[in-house]
């Protein structure tokens, strides 16, 4: 868990350098959260100096992605059915923070829910690592499966040791990769590329098994980094690399979806525990059925969205399986010795849940 802590003394002293990827959005520019906020009034709900209760949540991707989308029917459904008892304020494009920091701002109860991959979360509980195993979902409906099946649920309730309560996977996608330099098609294409990883152990290792450069670094700051070519690349899911405008200061796309990348919707424990029970239920189903529509929104712009990136000017490379299969052997010593650290016991389960959601699913 050192490695990524490291990094991220790194990561704070970027902060400030950018909120989001093409510069599009004015409003957190200047990192002020209250300017990017989207007002009560704004989705049909002005009954913020009524409510009893108030929810910041923040999110690092923009106010274009299907995550933010997912987020304001949360809040729809939240301040609907509390009739404006609970209010929602949302915040997108890192303005509360990094994913790290916003998780520490849920456990100090500073902020009420925050959205992350679950890769960032594994340095809160290790056995999220899990998840993030490359090539361990095979597709979408696997994945929402085991998720959404007792596996999930048990990773979810250890999240009550760190002060937070995972209430529902959503979803962020297989990720691919872009760069700046050269087509990759093969593993060998990786060798001695600069790559921004997750503030993840496991990524950061996988990818120098695959001989690249890998920099952990916090998402706010990905963007000035590849226009100022700190590194040559990153890895982020399709509807992402579109709408935070990637394409911008990236010339190559490769279809490689080297691991599914889950969200998790967490609320601050202290925050949840203050509620009536009547309203824990209101906030656990309405992240679980705004995770449903944010998964479907998610699934559409992933397809869409491949066609819009060649229109501006990418490099589609598609990926064959064979190469897939030669990167996952590549990467195999790697995993071997995350499961042995998080347990082989624990993690031979995953594999059996994955398999049997596979011939469910077929
Ligand atoms: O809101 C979630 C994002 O902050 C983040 O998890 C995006 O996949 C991501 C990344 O690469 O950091």
């Amino acid at each position: 868990m050192k490695k990524v802590f490291l990094a991220s003394i790194f990561s704070l002293t970027l902060i400030g350098l950018t909120a989001c990827g093409g510069g599009e959005e004015a409003d957190s520019e200047n990192g002020s959260a209250s300017e990017g906020e989207d007002t009560a009034s704004e989705n049909g709900n002005d009954s913020n100096g009524e409510a009893s209760y108030t929810i910041e949540a923040g999110i690092g991707l923009n106010n274009e992605h299907p995550q933010y989308e997912g987020l304001l029917e949360f809040k729809d459904i939240v301040e609907e059915e509390t009739d404006g008892d609970i209010h929602v304020e949302t915040y997108h494009s890192g303005q509360l923070g990094d994913d790290r920091e916003m998780m520490e701002a849920l456990q100090l109860n500073t902020q009420e829910v925050t959205i992350p991959s679950t890769a960032p979360m594994a340095n809160f509980v290790e056995e999220f690592t899990v998840f993030d195993f490359p090539f361990l979902f095979p597709n979408e409906q696997v994945a929402d499966k085991v998720l959404d099946g007792e596996i999930g649920d048990r990773l979810l309730d250890k999240l009550e040791e760190e002060e937070m309560v995972g209430l529902a996977y959503w979803e962020n996608g297989f990720r691919d990769l872009t760069n700046s330099q050269h087509p990759v098609e093969t593993a060998e294409d990786f060798n001695g590329l600069t790559l921004r990883t997750m503030e993840n152990d496991l990524h950061l290792d996988a990818f120098e098994e695959l001989g690249a450069n890998p920099t952990p670094m916090a998402f706010g700051e990905l963007f000035t980094a590849m226009q100022q070519g700190t590194v040559d690349g990153q890895e982020n899911p399709l509807a992402t690399i579109y709408l935070e405008g990637f394409y911008e200061v990236q010339d190559y796309y490769s279809d490689t979806h080297h691991v599914y990348s889950p969200f998790v919707f967490l609320m601050s424990k202290q925050f949840y525990d203050s509620l009536p029970d009547e309203y824990q239920t209101i906030v656990k189903d309405a992240a679980v059925e705004a995770g449903e529509f944010q998964r479907e929104q998610n699934r559409k712009a992933n397809e869409e969205l491949l066609g819009s990136l060649e229109e501006e000017g990418m490099e589609i490379t598609e990926v064959s399986d064979e190469a897939r299969s030669e990167m996952a052997d590549i990467v195999q010593p790697v995993i071997d010795q995350y499961a042995e650290d998080i347990g082989t016991d624990f993690v031979d389960e995953v594999y059996e849940a994955v398999e049997e959601a596979e011939e469910s699913v077929e």
